[in-house]
C-alpha cells in the first residue's frame, strides 16, 4: 500500500473526545518504550510524525493520525511502567478500557511486544483482557534488528505456547524492526486487508 499522506490530528484524554469516529482505525499499545511511535512513523514513513522518546510513561493522552485521509492510526499510551503512581495507573486503565471497549470505528489493536524479551506476565495479561472484552488485535514484535534472528523466533513460538494455555485460536503475528524497516509491507498489507473486508461487509 502507498502512503500518500499522514498528518498528526489531536491528542485526546478519553474516548468521547476523541475524532468522529467516521473512518476505520488501528490503535497501537504496549508496554512503555516498547517501539509504538518508532513504529507508526516507520509505517508512514515519517521520521517524527509520533513523538519518539526515550522517557518512558510519559504521554498519557490518545494520539490520532490520519493517513491517506482514509483511516486513523492511534498512538495510545503505554502500560508497565513502573515509577507511575497508583491513581495515574488507575485513570489510564479506565481511559484505555473504555477507549477499547467503546470506540466504535476501532477495527483492530496492534500490541507491540519486544522481540529480545521472553513472555512478560502484564503482556498476557493485558492480552487476556483483550480477550474478554472481545476486542481484534494481532501481535506486533519489536526491535527485531537488536536480536539474533533464532533469539527473535525463540520469543516469538514461547509467547504463542503461553497464550495457547488460554486461547483456542492464536492470532496473526508480525515481527518488524523500526530501524531497518522490518515488516512495513506485511503490516500496511494487513491494514489494507482490513479495510477493504469492511467495505465488502465482512
Ligand atoms: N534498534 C531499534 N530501536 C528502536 C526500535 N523501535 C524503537 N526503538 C527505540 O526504542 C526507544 C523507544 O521507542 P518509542 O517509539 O518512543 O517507544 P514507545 O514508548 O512505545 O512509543 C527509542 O529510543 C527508539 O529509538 C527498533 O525497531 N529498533
Ligand atoms: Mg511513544
Amino acid at each position: 500500500m502507498q502512503i500518500k499522506s499522514a498528518q498528526y490530528l489531536i491528542s485526546s484524554p478519553s474516548y468521547d473526545k476523541c475524532p468522529k469516529p467516521d473512518k476505520p482505525e488501528f490503535a497501537f499499545i504496549g508496554r512503555s518504550n516498547v517501539g509504538k511511535s518508532s513504529l507508526i512513523n516507520m509505517l508512514v514513513s515519517k521520521q517524527s510524525l509520533a513523538k519518539t522518546s526515550s522517557q518512558p510513561g510519559k504521554t498519557q493522552l490518545i494520539n490520532h493520525f490520519i493517513v491517506n485521509n482514509a483511516w486513523y492510526l492511534v498512538d495510545l499510551p503505554g502500560y508497565g511502567y513502573a515509577k507511575i503512581a497508583q491513581s495515574t495507573r488507575r485513570r489510564w486503565e479506565q481511559m484505555i478500557e473504555n477507549y477499547l471497549r467503546k470506540r466504535e470505528n476501532l477495527v483492530n489493536v496492534f500490541v507491540l511486544l519486544d522481540a529480545r524479551h521472553e513472555p512478560q506476565k502484564n503482556d498476557l495479561a493485558f492480552i487476556s483482557q483483550l480477550g474478554q472484552w472481545e476486542v481484534p488485535f494481532v501481535l506486533v514484535f519489536t526491535k527485531a534488528d537488536k536480536e539474533k534472528p533464532g533469539a527473535v523466533q525463540r520469543h516469538v513460538q514461547q509467547f504463542l505456547d503461553k497464550m495457547r494455555e488460554e486461547w483456542e485460536f492464536l492470532p496473526q503475528v508480525f515481527i518488524t524492526s523500526a530501524e531497518k524497516k522490518t515488516g512495513r509491507e506485511e503490516v500496511l498489507q494487513f491494514i489494507q486487508q482490513c479495510t477493504e473486508n469492511l467495505i465488502s461487509g465482512e
